[in-house]
């Protein structure tokens, strides 16, 4: 699926930072997984959940999710109080294969407020993994936060997703994350990630 990154540097097409494709690394690359399916049939330790500020369940992705776990997850869900965009929440996962649901809101996209867009959606990705870390969840599977229904165009959202995971692992020194699996449903999503990818995780 992956395409070669093409030879020498070249400025990666978002507003994010680094400017220069990062140094390549089997390392971080081993644990950076794309797959193309329904995230409510993964058998990892969390599945990542585009929820709403409510967390009362919704369309998308948000509906696969709580159709696949039965209605426990809603009322494990309102007993959260919400969520406030960027930020993440954890349930357990009912009848999912997953152990752990985490919810996170990504924001309604806006053109013009394409910046505070960029970082509420890093810091979905990041307060995600924070929080996988933080109950012992070492397998991580991301659906494509704010891409459907929020209207965040796909090839941005792919580069700020691929630059705050990477970001992330850098920083995990320990591993206490061994897999993050990015979640792709519709081919708009498989075409940006198939170009993102190496960008962020150059091959080595
Ligand atoms: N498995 C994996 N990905 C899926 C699945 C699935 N079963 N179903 C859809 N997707 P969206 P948002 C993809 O709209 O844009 C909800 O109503 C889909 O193709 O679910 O963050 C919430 O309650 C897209 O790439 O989430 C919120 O109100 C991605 O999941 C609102 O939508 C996210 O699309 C959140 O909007």
């Amino acid at each position: 699926q992956l395409k070669p990154a093409p030879a020498g540097r070249f400025p990666i097409p978002t507003s994010l930072g680094p400017k220069t494709v990062p140094t390549p690394s089997q390392s971080l690359n081993d644990r950076m997984a794309l797959y193309r399916g329904d995230i409510t049939k993964l058998s990892v330790d969390a599945i990542v959940n585009a929820a709403n500020t409510a967390l009362q369940g919704g369309g998308g992705v948000d509906g696969a999710i709580h159709r696949a776990a039965g209605p426990r997850l809603l009322d494990a869900c309102l007993a959260l109080n919400g969520c406030p965009t960027g930020d993440a929440k954890i349930t357990h996962a009912y009848e999912l294969p997953c152990k752990h649901v985490i919810h996170t809101v990504g924001p309604i996209y806006s053109p013009l407020r394409h910046d505070t867009c960029e970082d509420l959606l890093v810091s979905a990705y990041k307060k995600s993994l924070e929080t996988a870390v933080l109950n012992g969840c070492e397998t991580v599977a991301f659906s494509c936060l704010s891409t459907g229904v929020y209207g965040y165009p796909s090839q941005d959202a792919a580069a700020a997703a691929l630059s705050a995971i990477r970001k992330f692992m850098e920083m995990d020194t320990e591993e206490k994350i061994k897999r993050v699996i990015i979640v792709t449903f519709v081919s708009k999503d498989v075409d940006a990630y198939n170009e993102a990818l190496p960008l962020s995780f150059p091959p080595v």
